[in-house]
């Protein structure tokens, strides 16, 4: 049957099994690669315990990496959520990182600008132009804030069917939306907890939770502190999705969009089709 890994405690996994609500322990056998929250696998009752025989294909993985190694942090996501807010500074730049790095990893992003509390109606006008320029590459992106009752609701409404964690700079707001998105939390990890047997350690453990829609957040401080390493040349060119889309009518097979005749990207710079600041921030990932 298959199953859902919930959380990853290294001996054992927490699995919910397909169409049913319990929590239960169970055992990978040796030849199960290091499974993480959000992978499918399937698994057999042996006696009273229950074994995890084979991981199903990931759809995408979410890799952290350890100077040369790279490690799994959580599998199956569609999206990776990226937080800004003003406190501490809207970057751009390391918004359009962090798309970079759902690129590699095979998801979407969702741009996610919380603290819309704060804003001026000046900066409020601003970071709608910037969230804009966002959907109009094709990125889901809102504007919230946590200390309102329905303050998330635009974030609700672009949830259903996915699967995301949050990641972002320290005090844009993870923890609030978290908070706002399952206030049940410790319920939950104590209804894990308990299924399982394992109760220490639980608060560095990576968890799936289901939402309502068939949605799912993948959360840990550990994924929440995901950030961007170096990202590959191909990545950079590949990822900027509407230069990609203008560099295709360049004239040059190898041009690098900054003096060439014939150059799709600058023709849809002066036509503004594509942002000047986006424009911006990939010469600096791509070092131009
Ligand atoms: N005004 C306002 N403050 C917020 C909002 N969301 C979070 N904060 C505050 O911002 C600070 C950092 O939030 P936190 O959730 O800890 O950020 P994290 O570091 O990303 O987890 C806290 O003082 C929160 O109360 C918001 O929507 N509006
Ligand atoms: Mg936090
Ligand atoms: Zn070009």
């Amino acid at each position: 049957m298959q199953a859902r890994i919930i959380a990853n405690f290294r001996a054992s996994v927490a699995v919910q099994i397909e169409g049913q609500s319990a929590i239960r322990q169970a055992y990978p056998l040796r030849s199960v690669p290091l499974l993480v929250a959000g992978d499918k696998v399937l698994c057999e009752e042996d006696g009273d315990v229950l074994r995890v025989h084979e991981l199903v294909p990931r759809s995408s993985v979410l890799e952290r990496s350890d100077r040369r190694t790279f490690k799994p942090l959580a599998a199956n996501l569609t999206h990776l959520g990226i937080v800004s807010a003003n406190p501490p500074g809207i970057d751009t730049l390391l918004i359009d990182q962090f798309c970079l790095a759902a690129h590699r990893a095979g998801v979407g992003a969702l741009i996610i600008l919380n603290k819309a509390d704060l804003l001026s109606e000046e900066e409020r006008e601003s970071c709608d132009r910037m969230l804009e320029v966002y959907r109009s590459i094709g990125y889901p992106a809102v504007a919230i804030d946590t200390k309102n009752a329905d303050g998330i609701d635009p974030l609700l409404n672009e949830l259903e069917g996915r699967a995301f964690t949050l990641v972002g700079a320290s005090g844009v707001g993870k923890s609030s939306i978290i908070q706002k998105l399952l206030p049940d939390k410790e319920l939950r990890v104590g209804a894990v907890s308990a299924a399982t047997g394992i109760g220490s350690h639980t608060t560095s453990v990576t968890f799936w939770y289901d939402l309502p829609g068939g949605a799912a957040i993948i959360d840990s401080p550990g994924v929440r502190q995901y950030s961007v390493a170096h990202l590959a040349p191909n990545i950079v060119r590949e990822g900027y999705h509407e230069l990609a889309r203008a560099a295709e009518s360049c004239r040059f097979g190898d041009c690098s969009h900054t003096v060439e005749p014939g150059c799709g990207v600058l023709h849809a710079l002066a036509e503004n089709t594509v942002a000047q600041w986006r424009y911006d921030n990939y010469c600096k990932l791509a070092g131009i």
